[in-house]
């Protein structure tokens, strides 16, 4: 019998191991256990990205307050929303606070609460439910720790997008993007010397064997997180180390692996500035600003709607 707890990501999942090459949607990471590894990525010592979005926030939230005086601060895929502390900080006309993230367990995480402010959590899909949004004046809506690299630039074009439309005047959009750099220092942001990676990665995994009653065996699949020059992204997931079977009763599948046949489990997109310009221009949304840590290491943009194409 088809499980119809999630009837999108099982037929998400089902699509993905029967594509070429096979992938398994990164919602799975996300479980109790993969958010508690999460938390462990982000204190580890290659893993450069909190940090560089601390110091650029650090030193731009002034700023960043200045130009949209915003009253809700809206955060998509906020998990640990340890950053956005700095946000809640020097907004002064802030009134409500809205985490908006898919898992349930990442939100409780990041209860936090902030003296005069509302916060009001929504459980939601970014990529399907943005109509859940509150509405109100001077919103400024944040993606931060470059989670929108984890989206094909297909899907990543559709959010932009659909967060073009959803901005009124007054609105602003905050996106935190890594950047292009060299290779040996994103592959080691990937493949930690602790293996906290691996184990986030691997436990999308047991995540689908706990809940689709699948048969994954981590022995026969080992961990690969590579630099794609082509597409500048970090492909990462896990590659067959023999050719075998795996049944997934819970999707009523049975999925075959040739040896070297690789899984992939998340993409994350490294971002250069004229490209990424681009790609938001023709989505809707002008660069206000772009500022970047001192490494040039990461970035931090506030972008607007443009309305001009609209008739
Ligand atoms: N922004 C935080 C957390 C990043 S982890 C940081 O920088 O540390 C990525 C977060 O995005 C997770 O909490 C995950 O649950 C959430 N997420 C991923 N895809 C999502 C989607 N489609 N809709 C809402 N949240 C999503
Ligand atoms: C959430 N996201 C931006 C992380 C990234 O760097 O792409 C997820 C992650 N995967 C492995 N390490 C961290």
């Amino acid at each position: 019998m088809l499980s119809a707890a999630r009837p999108d990501l099982y037929e998400a999942t089902a699509q993905g191991l029967r594509a070429e090459p096979k992938e398994l949607p990164s919602f799975w990471l996300y479980d109790l256990r993969g958010s508690e590894l999460y938390e462990e990525i982000t204190r580890l010592p290659e893993y450069y990205l909190p940090r560089r979005e601390a110091e650029v926030l650090e030193a731009r939230a002034p700023e960043i307050a200045k130009r949209t005086r915003a009253e809700t601060l809206v955060e998509l895929g906020g998990g640990g929303a340890k950053n956005t502390g700095f946000l809640v900080d020097v907004l002064e006309s802030l009134e409500r606070f809205v985490p908006f993230d898919v898992s349930e367990q990442m939100l409780r995480s990041s209860a936090n609460t902030y003296p005069g402010i509302s916060v009001e959590p929504i459980v939601g899909d970014f990529e399907r439910d943005l109509d859940a949004l509150p509405g109100g004046k001077r919103r400024l809506i944040a993606l931060l720790g470059s989670t929108i690299g984890n989206l094909a630039p297909a899907r990543r074009a559709r959010l932009l997008g659909t967060l073009a439309s959803a901005l009124e005047a007054g609105d602003a959009l905050l996106l935190g993007l890594d950047l292009v750099k060299d290779v040996a220092r994103l592959e080691a942001a990937y493949n930690d010397s602790a293996g906290v990676t691996e184990a986030f990665v691997r436990n999308a995994l047991a995540a689908v064997n706990g809940e689709l009653g699948a048969g994954f065996d981590q022995e026969r699949f080992a961990y690969e997180a590579r630099w794609d020059p082509q597409h500048e992204w970090m492909d990462i997931g896990l590659r067959a180390r023999e050719a075998h079977n795996v049944a997934i009763p819970g999707l009523e599948l049975d999925v075959p692996f040739a040896e070297g046949e690789p899984l992939r489990v998340e993409i994350s997109a490294k971002f250069r500035k004229e490209r990424f310009e681009e790609e938001a221009r023709a989505a809707g949304l002008g660069l206000d600003s772009w500022w970047t840590d001192r490494a040039d290491d990461f970035a931090v943009t506030l972008l607007q709607a443009t309305r001009e194409e609209q008739p």
